[in-house]
């Protein structure tokens, strides 16, 4: 009877181990670059994105400089195709196929991220979070792209025609693609579900193994 509780609980152990939540952060980085503007400078600078766990919500942080002052579009795009600069990159990352909006809506594209807004210094150091993108599982944005616009988005709220498909954003002044920063063998997460089935498979067999080990 002992021996049957002993192999039950190891058996949960093990299972619980794969569902465990992991302690690394996952860390990205996109490096932003653009066209020549108007004053003969460029937007540069980086975005980087950490994530402390499995399914939790991403920290973005974003440095640039040389932007000029106002609201501007920043959106995740779908791919990360540099081939003809930041126009191969293609439309807003749009995995569930919904009308554009606000990173606080209940309906936006995942790539959504709204407006930043960069004051006289023509610079930005932001730090803000988001808890729909991912830097992991089916609908990760690694090997995407960061693209930010020389226009306020209007967060679909406008009525331009590309409203609801782009927030009539304007060009597009700086863009990077999306690389993995942290050591890959660090980020074991699975996609949706799979931790909550480990664990109730667990609870199941610990169960099962209680109701053997009285039964004998
Ligand atoms: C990101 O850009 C900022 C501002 O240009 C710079 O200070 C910082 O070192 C950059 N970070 C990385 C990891 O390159
Ligand atoms: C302008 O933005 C920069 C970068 O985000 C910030 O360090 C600075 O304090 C801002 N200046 C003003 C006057 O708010
Ligand atoms: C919407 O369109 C009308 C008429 O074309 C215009 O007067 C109005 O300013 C527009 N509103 C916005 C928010 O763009
Ligand atoms: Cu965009
Ligand atoms: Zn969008």
């Amino acid at each position: 009877m002992f021996h049957l509780l002993t192999i039950t609980l190891a058996l949960c152990a093990t299972l619980s181990a794969g569902a465990q939540t992991r302690n690394t952060p996952m860390e990205a980085i996109a490096y932003l670059t653009g066209p020549l503007q108007s004053d003969n400078t460029q937007v540069k600078g980086n975005v980087t994105f950490i994530q402390n766990d499995c399914g939790q919500s991403v920290h973005v942080r974003i440095q640039l400089e040389n932007v000029m002052e106002g609201k501007h579009g920043f959106h995740i795009h779908e791919k990360g195709d540099l081939s003809n600069g930041c126009t191969s990159l293609g439309g807003h990352y749009n995995p569930d196929k919904v009308d554009h909006g606000a990173p606080h809506h209940e309906v936006r594209h995942v790539g959504d991220l709204g407006n930043i807004e960069v004051n006289a210094s023509r610079t930005i150091d932001i730090t803000y979070t988001d808890s729909v993108i991912s830097l992991n599982g089916q609908r990760t944005i690694i090997g995407r792209s960061v693209v930010l616009h020389e226009l306020e988005d209007d967060l679909g709220l406008g009525n331009h025609t590309d409203s609801k498909k782009t927030g009539n954003a304007g060009g597009r002044i700086a863009c990077g693609v999306i690389g993995i920063k942290s050591d890959v063998d660090e980020w074991p997460c699975r996609d949706n579900g799979a931790g909550t089935l480990g664990q109730s498979l667990s609870i199941v067999a610990f169960v099962v193994g209680l109701l053997i080990a009285r039964g004998l």
